[in-house]
């Protein structure tokens, strides 16, 4: 299965964009940036867009999501747009009890204990994933040669919710089961990744360029749990979109130990948190992977002249990777003065690249 003729990788739209082409280890006319989480609460235009309606129904309109994801890019001139969704919209579409609660983030009805309650896990279909592929179809019109970055979460992460039912801080329950149950721990993972494989084919089919793997909280695993109980998992969501031709991404949190075998389940790029420096970054993977990240997002409000020097920093630590992809370290905080953000921005396109 291929992108038809018509996606924007193929039909040359974003195929030689400064995204792409760092993301396939070159070195193109300007290093590109995008920022993690730069739809959202750190936008006056999004607060007042979805003013009355909660979030995971606002990822499901359309038209609202396809807004939401092309404010920052019109307001920042980011090289990239981050699809407007969330790693638990796969859960929703397929009949999970599952809400995001401001303040505290995704949380399910009915959280999954045991072999039987992974067993009556309701299965996602194509069919349900109808308003993700309108939503990007409309967004990729919208951005012409800037690519749509689709993404996901990887299933330990995805899982850690399920198995917590809420966000947590250590994982304990997740960590738990992939020891004492490890049968049921596989088959929640396998759900999990198919779901989120689907979720990440269904985007670049309608037309997102790249995607990105988030296993957000993976850095509170040993290397020999993501080993064993996680990267093939991993794996194989990633094989639902494997030879598309699209380059893939994968990032966690706390994963500077985990950096080569988040590698090693089949990605092109590795996104790096702001704890390891990316030259550093770039040793532990044997200098041969192109690379994302990694500006502190604490040093967002800093004054401007230590913001300047530490992404000056961050572009000449880049500088050793095949390629480089200028990305926030985490996500963008929610009261992030925008206009930091657009700074930072010009200030990397001003720069030799
Ligand atoms: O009311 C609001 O505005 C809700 C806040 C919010 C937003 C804007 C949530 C709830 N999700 C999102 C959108 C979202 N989520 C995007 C697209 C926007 C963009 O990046 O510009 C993406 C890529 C995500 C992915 C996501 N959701 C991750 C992985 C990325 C990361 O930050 O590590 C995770 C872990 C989630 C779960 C989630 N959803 C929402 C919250 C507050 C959380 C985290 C909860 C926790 O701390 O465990």
């Amino acid at each position: 299965m291929d992108l038809g003729a018509s996606h924007p990788l193929v039909d040359g739209r974003t195929s030689d964009s400064a995204l792409i082409r760092a993301y396939r280890g070159q070195r193109p006319h300007r290093r590109p940036v995008w920022f993690m989480r730069q739809a959202g609460r750190s936008l006056p235009e999004y607060r007042a867009l979805r003013e009355g309606t909660d979030m995971l129904q606002s990822c499901l309109i359309p038209e609202l999501a396809s807004e939401i994801t092309l404010q920052p890019v019109r307001r920042h001139d980011v090289d990239a747009g981050i699809f407007f969704s969330d790693i638990v919209i796969p859960l929703k579409l397929a009949g999970v009890d599952v809400d995001i609660v401001p303040g505290v983030g995704p949380v399910l009805g009915s959280p999954i204990r045991s072999a039987a309650d992974v067993a009556a896990l309701p299965r996602l279909t194509p069919e349900a994933l109808e308003p993700i592929r309108q939503a990007v179809g409309l967004t990729v019109e919208q951005l012409g040669s800037t690519p749509l970055v689709g993404f996901a979460g990887a299933p330990f992460t995805l899982a850690a919710y399920m198995v917590e039912g809420k966000p947590s801080r250590d994982h304990l329950g997740p960590r738990t089961m992939m020891h004492a149950d490890p049968h049921t721990w596989q088959a929640l993972t396998e759900w999990a990744a198919d779901a989120s494989g689907m979720f990440l084919r269904a985007q670049l089919e309608a037309g997102a360029s790249a995607a990105q793997l988030f296993d957000s909280w993976a850095g509170s695993l040993s290397l020999a749990d993501y080993r064993s109980h996680v990267a093939p998992a991993s794996r194989r969501a990633l094989d639902h979109v494997r030879g598309l031709g699209a380059p893939l991404i994968h990032f966690g949190t706390g994963t500077s130990e985990l950096l080569v075998a988040m590698h090693d389940v089949g990605v092109d790029v590795i996104g790096v948190d702001y704890r390891l420096p990316l030259d550093e970054a770039n040793r532990r993977l044997g200098g041969a992977v192109p690379l994302q990240g990694n500006i502190d997002p604490a040093l967002l409000p800093a004054p401007w002249p230590v913001l300047e020097r530490h992404v000056r920093d961050v572009l000449a630590a880049g500088a050793a990777a095949p390629g480089h992809v200028v990305n926030l370290g985490h996500g963008v905080p929610p009261e992030t003065d925008p206009a930091v953000l657009t700074r930072v921005v010009e200030l990397i396109h001003s720069l030799e690249p």
